[in-house]
């Protein structure tokens, strides 16, 4: 009888325990994902040999000649969207200056450090950045902050295209790129909304502010092909040469293609 009792007394020891123990694995914290910005300048993964010396390269990009953006009227999701929207494809500031070049150093291939991980947004149906440049392998987290259906379609060749709907709860996605290309972005429930993830294999990258200027800092010293893209003004290319120590400045000027 006593060995019973004893045995019933353990048991509900167990028990209580066991089940002691499964509330606390429920209430375990999530720890919160940490993103690098999107806007994050591009570090220098390549570093150069002890003795070389480097420099930096600065510029800015510029279009000639006047220009009106397009407006774009919203069809649907006003209260999220707008009314009215500026064609992203081309804004030009009041002096000239282009946003959303992608410049790369062409002649120079990334030999090492990681990969990104980028947030690209989705905020009153535009993405934002607009243009997104990254290097080979990274990652990155799509978000859909605007809480209404957006839909994620990837135009590409190297990269495999995706095609994913985003709907309000489903608040992130994420694609890793492992191939370098211009890769572009639609979202096929709003037709205005539209956007690039430049991927490249570059060390040295940077994509244009507002001002229309550009930064790469710690440039091993020699020469090379700049390259600039925009995604309506076309590719171009000019020769730098990075001197130790000093500052190279390069403007790049674009006029509407005929
Ligand atoms: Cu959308």
């Amino acid at each position: 009888m006593m060995a019973t009792r004893w045995f019933t007394n353990l048991l509900a020891i167990l028990l209580f325990v066991t089940a002691g123990c499964s509330k606390d694995e429920s209430r375990a914290p999530v720890k919160p994902v940490e993103t690098v910005p999107a806007s994050a300048p591009a570090a220098p993964e390549s570093s150069s040999s002890p003795g070389q010396g480097v420099g930096t390269i600065t510029g800015k990009v510029i279009f000639k000649g006047s220009y009106t953006p397009t407006k774009v009227a919203v069809s649907k999701d006003k209260e999220v969207c707008g009314d009215v929207k500026t064609d992203p494809v081309l804004v030009v500031g009041s002096q000239g200056e282009i946003i959303n070049a992608v410049i790369q150093i062409s002649d120079l291939k990334r030999t090492g450090g990681a990969p990104k991980e980028a947030v690209l947004d989705q905020v009153k149906c535009e993405y934002v950045p607009h243009v997104l440049a990254l290097p080979v392998g990274s990652t990155v987290k799509i978000k859909n902050s605007d809480g209404i259906l957006h839909n994620v379609h990837s135009f590409s060749e190297k990269n495999t295209p995706f095609n994913r709907a985003q709907p309000k709860y489903l608040k992130e996605i994420s694609e890793k790129f492992t191939k370098p290309e211009v890769i572009s972005l639609r979202c096929d429930v709003h037709g205005w909304m539209s956007g690039w993830i430049v991927v490249t294999d570059s060390p040295f990258y940077d994509v244009t502010g507002a001002d229309g200027s550009f930064k790469m800092e710690n440039v091993p010293v020699g020469k090379y092909s700049l390259d600039v893209w925009h995604e309506t003004l076309g590719k171009t290319t000019q020769s730098v040469e990075v001197k130790s120590g000093e500052v190279t400045n390069v403007t790049f000027e674009f006029q509407m293609k005929k």
